[in-house]
């Protein structure tokens, strides 16, 4: 059963909303905790909330993701909890991976969210194989590859979406091109102009979509879903984005960019869209976006202070969960 109506009503335009402004937080104090020293860096996702926002919105708890080394977006758009994801951060023992795993390796299967990963392109094999498997117990469960365009010209996807199509698995590859491999220009990297040019030739729909649009993202994330749950097999999705801070933070000189192109991207924020298609539709008012604003803040202090005042794991647990037991 589907956690919400997959139609864009007000229910859905409101839950969009309040996951991508609380990514926006997380991430926001996430840099302070950076500053501050608390924990060594991390690869922020401000300016590509949209992508799994939209796609996240169609997905149950039993249904699967993995993600990238930035993945913050992809777990709290999954329903992750604030307070034990600042937590694995802070590298805290209340944190999802009893802090072992950091901001490169969230983790919480409960809710479907398989890992993080620091190896770029690790998703999409690791999301064809889990997709495998609910084939396999013939269960209606979808899984999604998150990535980037740095992983696209990897041999892994060539593969994986060719056994994904020929045994109709329900996996979406879901690429998010915000134009960049660390300072590599996707112009440069990708023959061909495309990622999404690469689905005809594996027989299966390849869309591009403005990943600044939580609505796009929201449309083209219901049809791959139902595609995939109703066993007619994988999509590859293009979502067109932008980071808009540092590959790691702070150290990025940005000399690979222009200010032109920041201020492009930015003046299409995906946040501020979704809030003119709130307001223009007369789906909420402004004071209503604003008390939502507040919650988000509220639920970010508070994981923020959960996390400080958390214990970090003892000694004597350093070198359990390395390996897992076997039954
Ligand atoms: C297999 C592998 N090669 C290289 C790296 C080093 N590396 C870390 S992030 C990154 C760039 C990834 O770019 P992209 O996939 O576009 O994701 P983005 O950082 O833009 O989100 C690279 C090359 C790595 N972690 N893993």
């Amino acid at each position: 059963m589907a956690t919400r109506s997959s139609e864009l009503n007000k229910d859905t335009l409101l839950w969009m909303y309040e996951k991508m402004v609380t990514i926006r937080r997380f991430e926001e104090q996430a840099r302070r905790e950076a500053d501050a020293g608390k924990l060594r860096g991390m690869h922020s996702s401000i300016g590509q909330e949209a992508v799994p926002t939209g796609i996240c919105a169609h997905l149950r708890d039993d249904d699967y993701i993995l993600g990238t080394h930035r993945s913050h977006h992809h777990c709290i758009a999954k329903g992750l909890d604030l307070s034990e994801m600042m937590a694995e951060l802070l590298g805290k023992s209340t944190g999802t991976n009893h802090g072992k795993g950091g901001t490169m390796h969230i983790a919480d299967i409960d809710k479907g969210m398989l890992g993080a990963n620091g190896v770029v392109g690790s998703s999409i094999p690791v999301a064809t194989g889990v997709a495998l498997s609910a084939s396999v117990r013939g269960t209606d469960q979808v899984s999604v590859a998150f990535f980037g365009d740095g992983a696209t010209s990897q041999g892994v996807l060539h593969e994986s979406m060719n056994l994904a199509s020929i045994w109709k698995l329900p996996v979406l590859f879901v690429c998010e091109n915000n134009r960049y491999a660390e300072a590599t220009p996707f112009e440069y990297a990708v023959a061909g102009g495309s990622i999404a040019n690469r689905a005809p030739g594996y027989d299966m729909p390849g869309i591009v979509v403005d990943g600044q649009s939580a609505t796009d993202m929201f449309e083209v994330g219901r049809e791959a879903v139902a595609r995939a749950r109703a066993g007619d097999g994988p999509t590859l999705i293009e979502a067109q984005t932008y980071r808009y801070q540092g590959h790691f933070g702070a150290d990025d000189p940005l000399g690979y960019r222009t200010q032109e192109e920041e201020d492009y991207y930015e003046a299409r924020d995906c946040i501020e869209q979704l809030k003119g298609h709130i307001l223009d539709g007369e789906y909420a008012s402004e004071t209503d976006l604003n008390a939502i604003d507040e919650k988000c803040v509220a639920a970010v202090v508070e994981a923020a202070k959960f996390a400080n005042d958390s214990p970090f794991p003892d000694d004597a647990e350093l070198t359990t969960d390395v390996y897992v037991s076997y039954p």
